[in-house]
């Protein structure tokens, strides 16, 4: 399997978020990146490459023009400004408030294109998300060529990113730009199959109208957990992609077990669909120890995991997203693509 490194991802360093109601160090850091190098390394895993550079045009085919350019500037304005610390909305248009286009005030300007607090804006930001979008389209292009898989190993994340919003640590939502890369390349259905903790939102919103991709998520149940607002059953999709999104929350404190259960399911509907292609956001959140999630899966797990995935037979492009606990991160994502491809 091609493992494509984005060096850059160490730029984007926010300093904190809110948890339990005071600031504590962000638990998306570079350190997970690193734990994870270190690790493949030692698995005798040494080739990383280097990203291509496919430009802003498959960026733009998922993501509004003014939200790439909110991403672009905001910390030169931010700075400008006078502002010291990180980029953190503190107002959002709830209901009730009016949602405005166009905003003269920064914090406005913020809270407008935000979901959540948790994803802080910082000098770097912008170019580890841009490499990030990147380093998952090259995994692609190493899969339009032949090869039958290739890992994005990247951060910041990017599966709650909407067309126009950030959250949840992403700004970016690289899984989507593959998927619809995928479509620009003449893979007539494309399916994203999510196993982060965390429900994709992100992806969901993008295709929900959509038939040629199909959005399936195994997660934490949103009654219970981030993102709260979106990943429900009923959720399917609609339009003519009505019957397109697939939602299998699960309770808390599920098991391998139980995850297995979703992932059969997953599988019929991705058979039944006629996918041509998987793209797979890889979060490791569902790890028993992880300190912001709620599943009970363990190391070992994520073996079998990954021969489940690869048991589903389709070229496959797995892009790096959630995972806390950084001591075995490096094992629980190293055992995914070595349950996928024994040769890694
Ligand atoms: C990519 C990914 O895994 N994103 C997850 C984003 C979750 N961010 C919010 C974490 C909330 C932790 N603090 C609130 C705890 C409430 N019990
Ligand atoms: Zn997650």
């Amino acid at each position: 399997m091609k493992i494509v490194l984005n060096e850059a991802s160490v730029c984007h360093d926010a300093k904190e978020e809110f948890h339990h109601g005071k600031l504590v160090p962000s638990f998306e850091n570079p350190s997970r990146l690193r734990k994870i190098i270190s690790l493949f390394k030692e698995n005798g895993v040494t080739e990383f490459l280097e990203p291509k550079d496919f430009g802003l045009d498959p960026i733009f085919q998922v993501h509004e023009d003014h939200y790439v350019t909110f991403l672009r500037d905001i910390w030169d304005e931010w700075k400008t400004a006078g502002n010291e610390g990180d980029v953190i909305p503190y107002i959002w248009p709830a209901k009730g408030l009016k949602h405005i286009s166009s905003h003269e005030n920064l914090n406005a300007k913020i809270g407008s294109y935000a979901f959540s607090s948790d994803s802080a804006i910082v000098d770097g930001t912008w170019k580890a998300a841009y490499q990030g979008a990147q380093t998952a389209l090259t995994a692609l292009d190493y899969v339009c060529a032949g090869d039958r898989s290739a890992f994005a190993l990247t951060r910041p994340p990017g599966h709650h990113a909407h067309a126009a919003t950030y959250g949840g640590y992403c700004y970016l939502n690289n899984a989507a730009i593959v998927a619809q890369a995928a479509r620009d390349r003449d893979y007539d259905k494309v399916c994203v199959l999510d196993v982060d903790f965390h429900h994709g939102n992100g992806t969901q919103d993008i295709f929900y109208d959509r038939e040629d991709v199909l959005t399936i998520s195994i997660h934490g149940h949103p009654r219970t957990n981030f993102p709260y607002y979106l990943g429900y059953e009923d959720e399917m999709g609609e339009g003519v992609g009505a019957g397109c999104n697939l939602n299998l929350p699960l309770k808390d404190g599920a098991d391998f077990k139980d995850w297995e259960d979703a992932f059969h399911i997953a599988c019929d509907k991705v058979k039944e669909f006629g996918a041509e292609m998987l793209v797979v956001p890889l979060g490791v959140d569902t790890y028993e120890g992880d300190p912001i999630s709620k599943f009970k899966l363990k190391t070992d797990d994520f073996l079998t995991m990954g021969k489940l995935i690869e048991a589903l037979a389709l070229p496959t492009v797995f892009t790096m997203e959630g995972g806390y606990d950084v001591g075995p991160i490096g094992q629980n994502v190293f055992n995914v693509l070595k349950g996928f491809d024994d040769s890694l």
